[in-house]
């Protein structure tokens, strides 16, 4: 298989953990991807060109992360990412879907303050995507509790979050998102001692 990839997506954080909680690692060769390049061929991969984006061994292009994740779990011989009983695959999947919501919400809030001019930038839409990020954040706190950390079976929820929070670190260091949820900021330390986690740190570009 192939990960089309960029060193600090988030999305391709979740990926690569997934990749190493399944014992899928070795069989993935990781291409270097510029999603924003004019001259990429990415898009005839996935036509909204981002990544990560799967070349599977078939010839099958996968995307977007979560369909990814769940196509690794698929060949997951060991405990499930995505949970099988019911009420566990939706509590995690929506979970996820927070975790999710926050990080695309933080890069709608990059791509406005970093990429757009100056002088076109929109404040209100600004303070919503960081709204969306707090209040994320705030339903990820609530269930910090009965999240699993350094040990035991993680699943879909714990890696988009954990990914999700710890791009946040990488891009907006002065969010100050522990400041109110010491729950979350306990978990998150857990969490990144987890040798998924500590082996796909992302380094700044
Ligand atoms: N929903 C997508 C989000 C992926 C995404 O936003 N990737 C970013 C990099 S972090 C990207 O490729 N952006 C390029 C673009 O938006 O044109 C997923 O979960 O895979």
């Amino acid at each position: 298989m192939q990960l089309r990839y960029s060193p600090t997506s988030p999305f391709v954080r979740k990926v690569s953990v997934t990749a190493i909680e399944c014992g899928l690692a070795d069989k993935i060769e990781n291409v270097a991807t510029d999603p924003w390049s004019a001259d990429t061929d990415l898009r005839r991969s996935n036509p909204m060109s981002k990544v990560p984006c799967l070349m599977t061994d078939a010839g099958m292009a996968l995307y977007d992360s979560p369909v990814i994740c769940e196509y690794l779990d698929s060949l997951n011989k060991g405990t499930k990412i995505f949970p099988t009983d019911s009420d566990a695959r939706f509590k995690a999947l929506t979970l996820a879907a927070a975790g999710d919501g926050m990080t695309d919400a933080g890069v709608l809030y990059l791509v406005e303050n970093m990429r757009r001019p100056e002088e076109l930038r929109w404040d209100w839409w600004s303070a919503r995507q960081k709204e969306t990020m707090n209040k994320c954040m705030d339903t990820a706190d609530a269930a910090a509790d009965s999240m699993i950390g350094t040990d035991g079976p993680i699943t879909i929820a714990e890696i988009t979050i954990g990914c999700g929070l710890g791009w946040i670190d990488l891009r907006f260091p002065d969010f100050g998102w522990r400041d109110d949820r010491p729950a979350l900021a306990d978990w998150f330390d857990n969490i990144s001692a987890r040798p998924s986690f500590e082996q796909t740190v992302p380094k700044p570009a």
